[in-house]
């Protein structure tokens, strides 16, 4: 493993940028190691400055369930560059996008896109609160749903990672509307709903949690949530940033049988291009400004160059059905990780939905905030860094989701097998 590029490149990036990136669980801080530089990416591999290669099973913290560079997606966004970049102006390439994602998510009528999954739940609070009338959000411990301040409260995925789960710089009257419950404890959440009755806006979940690491969510909690939301006339925001069309063509509520109110996604719909989007029933979206008093902006919303991107990689998807196919490999994976773990003693235990799955050093189950974070990060920092100096790139942090992608192939997994057996943990 060359280093010399690496390490001069992050000297230099610490002295103009904090911590010398630009997302802070980029910055390998978790695992005690410098960063990696990329210098370009195609299919399932990273090629750092130095020319080492890896595996990534990061893939850009999910949106690039095609690979990386997928040429088809690439030839899109070429040919929409051609025609300029950005024009303030509606296009009709945004309405494509908007009819692929109301077309595939039934609870979805109308979509807002915006220009990342933060601004996707800020826009579906907003509303849901301006819906109802009332101010009180529930959220889950360990559920990360961006850094807007209100949500930076016992945050999952950075702030976890970093062990900050809630921020300085935010003022408590910022955070006094949002309130705690426990992920998959449905008497959590009717406890809140009773003493706050009549002021609950809305529940916000990641309905199969990628931010505490993988946790799906029990069914029946799901559709208790439907039911308390119902009951109290709350909104049910299901949070889809990293659910949204890579566990299936749309989202997971056909799966679980669960309609959300308001649904946010990102990363996926923009093919590796910064977008976001929240979509929900015309009844709660017209309330959006111009058609209705609930102000939302953004200069870069719906970008054509994003759309297009998003656009390809969507009917990319639609035709190739690739989910049955991701989640076989994906499983062959996990088992191959366990059986191997098995063998060498070490204590584990692996969550799995469709193309995302976390390892956890640590017995489990792991249901909650509380189980995950019973997980050894020492050992998980031996654990990344001995894959990461063997060509195999990982989410630097216990608490974030592995993804798998079309291109990851058998070889890929029989390679990450091999060099996960040669670990002394
Ligand atoms: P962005 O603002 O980062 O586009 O999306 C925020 C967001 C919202 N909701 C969910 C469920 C999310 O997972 C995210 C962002 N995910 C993290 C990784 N788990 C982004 C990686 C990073 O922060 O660098």
């Amino acid at each position: 493993m060359r280093t010399q590029k690496n390490e001069r490149s992050f000297k230099d990036a610490v002295k103009v940028m904090p911590g010398g990136v630009n997302s802070p669980v980029r910055a390998f801080k978790a695992v005690g190691a410098a960063p990696i530089f990329i210098d370009k990416a195609k299919d399932a591999y990273l090629y750092d400055v130095d020319g080492n290669r890896y595996i990534d099973y990061c893939m850009s913290w999910g949106p690039m369930i095609l690979g990386h560079a997928n040429k088809a997606v690439l030839d899109e966004v070429k040919k929409t560059m051609a025609k300029g970049t950005s024009y303030g102006v509606p296009t009709t390439i945004e309405t494509d996008l908007a009819k692929v994602i109301t077309g595939a998510i039934e609870s979805v009528q109308k979509v807002r896109f915006v220009s990342s999954g933060t601004e996707a739940v800020m826009t579906a609070i907003r509303l849901a609160r301006a819906a109802t009338g009332k101010d009180k959000i529930i959220k889950f411990v360990g559920g990360y749903h961006g850094h807007v301040d209100h949500m930076l409260v016992s945050a999952g995925s950075g702030a976890l990672t970093l062990g900050m789960p809630s921020s300085p710089g935010v003022p408590k009257d910022f955070t006094k509307h949002t309130l705690l419950a426990r992920y998959n404890d449905l008497d959590s959440v009717k406890n809140i709903f009773k003493k706050y009755s009549g002021k609950i806006a809305a529940v916000i979940i990641e309905p199969v949690a990628g931010n505490m690491g993988v946790i799906p969510a029990k069914k029946d909690f799901l559709k208790g949530l439907r039911v308390l939301c119902t009951k109290n006339k709350s909104i049910l925001i299901f949070d889809e940033v990293i659910t949204g069309f890579r566990l299936g063509f749309g989202s997971i509520q056909k799966k679980v049988g669960v309609k959300a109110d308001l649904t946010c996604l990102g990363k996926i719909i923009g093919g590796g291009f910064p977008i976001g989007a929240v979509g929900g029933r015309a009844s709660i979206m017209n309330n959006l400004s111009p058609q209705g008093p609930v102000y939302q902006a953004g200069t870069l919303s719906g970008n054509p160059v994003c759309v297009a991107a998003g656009l390809a990689t969507l009917k990319i998807l639609k035709v190739q059905k690739p989910y049955t196919a991701l989640e076989r490999r994906t499983k062959h994976l996990c088992a191959q990780i366990t059986q191997t773990l098995n063998k060498a003693g070490v204590e584990h235990t692996i969550n799995q939905v469709g193309s995302m799955f976390t390892l956890f050093f640590t017995a489990g189950p792991v249901t909650d905030y509380d189980s995950a974070l019973k997980s050894d990060t020492k050992k998980f920092a031996k654990y990344f860094k001995h894959m990461l100096n063997a060509g195999i790139y990982l989410p630097p942090s216990q608490f974030e989701a592995n993804f798998l992608s079309t291109k990851h192939t058998d070889a890929h997994i029989k390679r990450t097998i091999e060099v996960l057996k040669k670990i002394k943990l």
